[in-house]
């Protein structure tokens, strides 16, 4: 046995004895349950398919959904879900309409994964508004992971993306009002509205996720999030779950934050546990600063439990499931 499966089945058999069957999986209905648990038909349901995303995207999440009921593939889901807040100009952190870099260049990162553990990823891609579509078309049609810059348009250019102008009036102005006192500082919550991260899972169990967004505002030019890098802005791990990051990329990459959640569901922790502990691995740190900036975290796991925890109040994730679209207020660290 290797020393993954070792650690998931040592934190399975040591979590069974108070989960008893829930842990074995969501299309598992032939174990007998241990003695104590509640019968299955008394547990509360965790039914799939389920989408979940950072903010308040439920337009995205209706349309990962509609892919999901129609019996399509998990990947295409969160793909066409992200795309819808790309192609939205009025959400000014993803595709068209993101706010520049303080030279006034709109760049976006994005990333996909897919329950094979295959992944794309572009970086510093200008002029072409579905980042996570060329991010899967770099996981399916190259042998690489990753593209940056020109060779990210070019491939882009190459699949049939027409270029266009990312830079919209609106977010044109709000750089030019940046100028004038230039100052950098990220900000904590955009209008509850910034990177799209997105989840979900089919009705067989399986996962995918992508993460699309035009960075931090005003960022210097040839800056790079976490939201294309795997293991920290997005992790999918089709055994174990899945969990995305939004937030100030520099804090979610110095903690491997997704890869993180991953590990710690792997070791028998829920959803929510982990992201409490991966916020915690970031504002636990000598030099406590993180009232200066926002980390937000959401997770599920195989069987469809879903978590997410965030540095500061107001951060808000989209669920998707049972029929019920809605807006959820995350738990958050600084009560202060
Ligand atoms: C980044 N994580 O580029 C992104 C920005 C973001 O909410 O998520 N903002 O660091």
């Amino acid at each position: 046995m290797n020393r993954r499966k070792f650690i998931k089945n040592t934190a399975l058999t040591g979590a069974g004895i108070t989960l008893g069957n829930s842990l074995m999986g969501c299309t598992d209905k032939t174990s007998k349950e241990p003695e104590g648990t509640l019968p299955s038909k008394d547990k509360p349901k965790t039914t799939l398919p389920l989408v979940i995303a950072t903010w308040h995207v439920k337009e995205a999440t209706a349309k990962a959904m509609e892919v999901l009921q129609a019996g399509g593939n998990v990947l295409d889901a969160v793909e066409q879900g992200c795309n819808i807040e790309e192609a939205d100009e009025k959400g000014q952190s993803v595709g068209k309409g993101g706010l520049p870099d303080r030279d006034g260049n709109v760049t976006l990162d994005a990333c996909i994964m897919d329950k094979h553990g295959n992944c794309g990823s572009v970086v510093y891609l200008q002029n072409i508004t579905h980042a996570v579509s060329v991010a899967r078309k770099v996981m399916e049609d190259t042998p690489h992971v990753m593209l940056a810059g020109k060779g990210a348009k070019k491939f882009a250019v190459s699949k049939g993306f027409e270029p266009e102008d990312l830079l919209t009036d609106a977010s044109k102005k709000a750089w030019e009002e940046w100028k004038i006192g230039a100052k950098y500082k990220p900000i904590i919550n955009i209008e509850n509205h910034d990177t799209i991260a997105m989840l979900a899972i089919d009705k067989n169990g399986d996962l995918s996720g992508a993460c699309t967004t035009s960075g931090l505002a005003y960022k210097i030019g040839g800056r790079v999030g976490d939201s294309p890098i795997i293991g920290a802005g997005l992790f999918v791990d089709n055994e174990i779950g899945a969990a995305a990051a939004t937030g100030l990329g520099e804090e979610v990459v110095k903690s491997v934050g997704s890869f993180l959640i991953v590990e710690l569901m792997r070791q028998g922790k829920s959803p929510q546990e982990a992201c409490e502990e991966a916020i915690g691995r970031i504002v636990d740190k000598p030099k406590k600063n993180y009232e200066d900036f926002q980390v937000g975290y959401i997770a599920v796991n195989k069987k469809g439990e879903t978590g997410s925890y965030s540095i500061h109040q107001r951060f808000s994730v989209t669920k998707f499931q049972n029929g019920i679209n809605e807006q959820i207020q995350s738990g958050f660290y600084n009560k202060s």
